[in-house]
């Protein structure tokens, strides 16, 4: 059989080394992250594996580390598909691999540990960034694609159609979080579009068109604030009954996907000169139209329409540890499945609203250089880190000072997450070393990113955590 025609060449031949050594399996323990990139990426991987007729199992981890890969291991099974995480743990499964346990094929876009192996797909060896290019859900759609070559399955069963979970994947790992997906992202998008599963469209760069009603729709775009409709409900609808546009349809308001594309024309020409109006910087207004990812095969006005709705009901599913029911959901369930993950995300965003009234209620304590806030068992620590996030700017908590919450784990363990701001991050904010080393100086571990970071540390040291945190902040800042 010719060679395989993946979408982005530079991953050809790690594509198909690990496909050949996939097919060569008897069987394949599929083992995936626990988000909305790692959940595609098992939807897409499994699909794959399917098509291509090789028995699996799938197994799910929030986490790999040392003991989730032992356990891996103790599977006993010769071949096993890592997806979305994999190569930063690399040593550990290398370890495992030169034992004999199993032989691992890897599909990841994250930071590879130091060491070596043979089936090891992630476009950062390629020279490709792994962190704003390609998502775990691309890698493994690559590979997916040349497992379809190399299988001698269908040819008209290419795999192209997975193209679309591999874009839901990547908006929901915020690499299309400037508006657009970019570089090996686009190849991929411009795979779906071929094989009529996605259509890309410049649109309102807001959350929500499929779903939300019209006020609700500009009213919660935060992500570039206008004065007089964002987070103000009685501003939106008088906007929109200003507007010689039928926002309504029978007594309710229409979505966004409701209007017709003249309709969509004239809000959005509307928000925009009022928004110019209001003195909303010109680099502000351009991030209000953005690129819209489309799933043509779902049904208008469902969130599986747009790929960062899709996402977030993912994301959603992953947060309460139900990975059943979110890869169900990629998979074509659209019964119970499909039912549990919309009830878990209305369970979560009123989680969210509880959490936020809780800290407004108990209020956060001031340090020198920092504010923070204990939740105790009040807040599930999944959602803790989102909480103390939005809070910034709610009643009595700052946005000129980070913000530390801390949640218990169990008896033995408290998760500590750290957030920023954009403008704290440039006068020098780094909460990955923050949480790293005020973590790490009372018997605890954590690291992430300069605006959002986090840890676990021993249950009792939250004080002494706070101490460190306070004083390595005011040596940044
Ligand atoms: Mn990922």
């Amino acid at each position: 059989m010719a060679l395989a025609d993946v979408p982005v060449p530079k991953l050809q031949a790690r594509a198909e080394a690990c496909a050949e050594r996939l097919l060569q399996a008897d069987r394949v323990l599929l083992a995936s992250h626990i988000d909305a990139d790692g959940l595609t990426s098992a939807a897409v991987a499994s699909t794959a594996l399917e098509r291509a007729g090789l028995p699996f199992e799938t197994v799910f981890e929030k986490q790999l580390d040392a003991d989730s890969i032992a356990g891996i291991a103790e599977r006993d099974y010769d071949t096993v598909l890592f997806t979305d995480f994999g190569s930063g743990q690399l040593d550990i499964i290398a370890d495992h691999e030169q034992a004999g346990d199993f032989i691992p094929v890897i599909a990841d876009h994250h930071q590879p540990a130091d060491a070596e192996t043979e089936f090891h797909l992630n476009p950062l060896l390629e020279g490709i960034d792994g962190a704003s290019e390609m998502s775990g859900a691309g890698a493994a759609y690559v590979l997916a694609r040349a497992l379809a070559a190399n299988s001698g399955q269908d040819e008209r069963l290419d795999n192209r159609d997975l193209a679309a979970l591999a874009v839901v994947g990547a908006v929901g790992d915020m690499q299309a979080s400037d508006g657009e997906l970019h570089g090996a992202n686009e190849d991929i998008v411009a795979d779906g579009v071929e094989a009529g599963v996605l259509e890309e469209t410049k649109d309102l760069a807001v959350y929500g068109k499929q779903t939300r009603p019209l006020p609700k729709l500009l009213e919660f775009a935060s992500d570039v604030r206008i004065p007089g409709i964002t987070n103000d409900e009685r501003g939106a609808v008088s906007f929109l009954d200003d507007l010689d546009v039928e926002c309504r349809a029978d007594g309710a308001w229409k979505r966004w996907v409701d209007l017709t594309d003249d309709e969509r024309q004239t809000v959005a020409s509307a928000l925009v000169q009022h928004a110019v109006s209001r003195g909303v910087p010109a680099f502000k207004i351009d991030r209000l139209v953005g690129t819209t990812y489309v799933l043509r095969e779902e049904e208008v006005g469902t969130e599986l329409r747009d790929a960062s709705e899709f996402s977030t009901l993912l994301n959603a599913t992953a947060r309460y540890e139900r990975a059943d029911v979110g890869l169900a959901v990629c998979l074509g369930d659209r019964g119970s499945a499909y039912d549990r993950a919309k009830e878990l995300l209305r369970n979560h965003r009123r989680n969210l609203s509880e959490g936020i009234e809780w800290v407004e209620e108990h209020g956060v304590t001031t340090e020198d250089h920092l504010q923070w806030f204990d939740s105790g068992e009040e807040i599930r620590e999944t959602i803790v880190g989102i909480i103390a996030g939005m809070s910034m700017g709610a009643d009595g908590v700052s946005r000129d000072m980070p913000i530390v919450a801390f949640a218990r784990k169990n008896d033995e363990e408290t998760k500590v997450s750290g957030r920023g701001t954009g403008p704290l991050v440039s006068q020098g904010l780094d909460l990955s070393v923050v949480m790293r080393e005020a973590s790490q100086a009372v018997g605890g571990d954590g690291g992430g990113h300069d605006v959002a970071a986090g840890a676990t540390i021993p249950a009792g040291e939250e004080e002494a955590f706070i101490d460190h945190a306070d004083r390595i902040v005011g040596e940044q800042l």
